[in-house]
């Protein structure tokens, strides 16, 4: 057997700097902070991090708004505290994989400065411009993610500049092989430094079609993934994991097949699934098991034998497991029976800066509490579209990405220990309870995450194993197969706040070593077991 490349066996983690660990009381996140949290990491067993953005920005929308892609935003430190939080993780095992945003740069980056100076100025063609329409409005009526219209006009030149996000988020003209070859030798840049990869930012909008109203998966999305996969990642060891809230089980071998560009990409069918069919996330629905899971073994399908699935519940813009999955009067049980249905899935498994302890949404009183600009330029939609204000307010709580960006929680002391100064956002008032030097008490999310971690690198059927659903239907229980070289690998979970009987369809057959547990280890399970709220358990048997 040919060896497994390093991230089918790795976990993931991904560090949301700003509100990790502040080393210098100004209450944002740094990489001092980072680098001083390498034990913690180390001992949770994570193979790599996904850092999310720490260049220069303006910081418009938390630094996926970059002005300078080789340079360190001053308030997460210098490119000295880098390079040492990169030789610090490497010491320790620990891969660093950046993050690639260049759907679109900050509208401070010295190119879009110059870009705008005049229809003929330098770098002008980095970006998109258009004329304006016959009436002098928009070129189309393309809208941004983040709420108004994709075009906002620039009076020096006297065009529109596309935005797929914030007016201050201006999208690269990537038909452009000027701006590609920027973009390669950036890459190149950072990888000779000794970054392991990259997650790219929305990079499914890179081939988009402006005139054509196409934003997601445009005619030359695979050809600059291609070019890009030869500019910059061929012979090199890294991963790269694509967003791409567009890719969908038919054209994912297309990104992450053998032959395919990406390791891996981030789909959302799973996060789309429970948001409404009319106001999307900003409308709070309920949780519906049997369609969630139809999401995961649809995937799990489609990447068993080519490609390959990340795995995650969530990340910086999306609610925290425990809050949209699991039930916070059962935290610490349904934080672990969330964690062992998706670490024992196929895939490399993400983790959340804090989802390891638990670490719940937080809830703000009013619209105005929120910091995130996409809240706010959701609401004007929202309201014409006839939401009204209180169940606006549930849905952000619900599904803002301000509820799980609160500061990490490391102990009980004022500001969870996150910093000596005033944070950026209010630590959640749980901190008191949920904490990590609270981590070792029981019942411990912390070890149980420890354990589905290192069993990932013991047990090749969790790598290689196929994957067989058992009980779609069940509204309650999560519960599948996984077969590799005369091993069987079964997983069953009560995702329920009741006790239920697990009617097995293999009665009486599962038997065997119990890998993984939340309650009481279970060797042996009878006919019809009972499990207790939250209760999941991994036995593996010969077959
Ligand atoms: O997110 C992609 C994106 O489209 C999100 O705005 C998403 O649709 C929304 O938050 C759903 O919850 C990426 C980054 O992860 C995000 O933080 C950035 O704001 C965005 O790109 C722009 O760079």
């Amino acid at each position: 057997m040919t060896a497994q490349p390093w991230w089918k066996t790795a976990v993931g983690y991904q560090v949301y700097p700003r509100s990790f660990c502040d080393s210098n009381g100004d209450g944002v996140g740094d990489l001092p902070g980072i680098a001083s949290k390498l034990d913690y990491l180390a001992e949770l067993g994570i193979g790599f991090i996904w850092l999310s953005p720490v260049y220069a920005s303006p910081m418009a929308d938390n630094g996926y708004d970059i002005s300078d892609y080789r340079a360190i935003a001053p308030v997460f430190g210098t490119m000295d505290d880098f390079d040492s939080l990169l030789a610090q993780a490497s010491a320790r095992g620990i891969r660093i994989v950046m993050d690639l945003v260049v759907n679109h740069t900050s509208d401070q980056h010295a190119w879009f400065r110059e870009a705008k100076l005049g229809r003929s100025a330098k770098y002008h063609d980095f970006y998109i411009w258009r004329d304006p329409a016959p009436d002098g409005g928009p070129p189309n009526n393309m809208k941004s993610t983040f709420g108004g219209p994709a075009w906002t006009f620039s009076p020096e030149t006297g065009q529109y500049y596309f935005h797929l996000f914030a007016p201050a988020q201006p999208d690269l003209n990537w038909a452009n092989p000027a701006l590609r070859a920027e973009v390669y030798d950036m890459m190149n840049w950072w990888l000779d430094k000794g970054v392991a990869g990259f997650r790219m930012d929305v990079i499914d909008l890179i081939g988009k079609d402006p005139d054509a109203g196409i934003a997601a998966d445009g005619p030359t999305l695979f050809a600059h993934l291609a070019e890009m996969q030869r500019a910059a990642l061929a012979g090199r060891d890294v991963v790269t994991v694509g967003e791409a809230w567009s890719a969908r089980p038919d054209n994912a071998l297309a990104y992450c097949g053998a032959d395919g560009p990406l390791s891996m990409v981030f789909q959302f069918a799973h996060v789309l699934e429970g948001w409404d069919a009319t106001f999307g996330k900003w409308k709070a629905t309920p949780r519906n098991l049997p369609a969630l899971k139809r999401v995961f073994d649809t995937w799990q399908a489609a990447l068993a034998q080519d490609g390959w699935n990340s795995l995650f519940w969530s990340n910086h813009d999306l609610p925290r497991a425990v809050s949209k999955y699991g039930d916070t009067r059962h935290r610490a049980h349904s934080a672990m029976a969330l964690a062992t249905v998706l670490h024992m899935m196929k895939g490399t498994p993400y983790i959340y800066q804090g989802e390891e302890l638990g670490m719940t949404n937080t809830t703000f009183p009013t619209r105005a509490a929120f910091n995130d600009l996409e809240v706010h330029g959701a609401w004007p939609e929202m309201q014409a579209l006839g939401l009204g204000e209180a169940d606006f307010l549930a849905g952000a709580n619900a599904n803002g990405r301000d509820n799980a960006r609160t500061p990490m929680q490391w102990s009980a002391a004022p500001q969870a220990g996150f910093t000596t100064g005033t944070p950026w956002l209010p630590v959640n008032p749980n901190h008191k309870t949920i904490n990590a030097a609270q981590r070792h008490t029981p019942p411990s999310v912390f070890a149980h995450y420890q354990r589905l971690i290192r069993l990932r690198q013991h047990h090749p059927i969790l790598t290689n194993g196929d994957h067989r659903p058992l009980l779609p239907d069940d509204p309650d229980i999560w519960a599948y197969t996984r077969h590799w070289q005369g091993q069987r690998l079964t997983v069953l979970a009560n995702l329920s706040s009741e006790t239920r009987q697990i009617a097995l369809p293999e009665a009486g057959q599962i038997s065997g070593q119990c890998l993984s547990h939340t309650h009481a280890p279970r060797p042996a399970l009878g006919a019809h077991p009972a499990f207790a709220p939250w209760e999941a358990v991994a036995i593996l048997a010969s077959t």
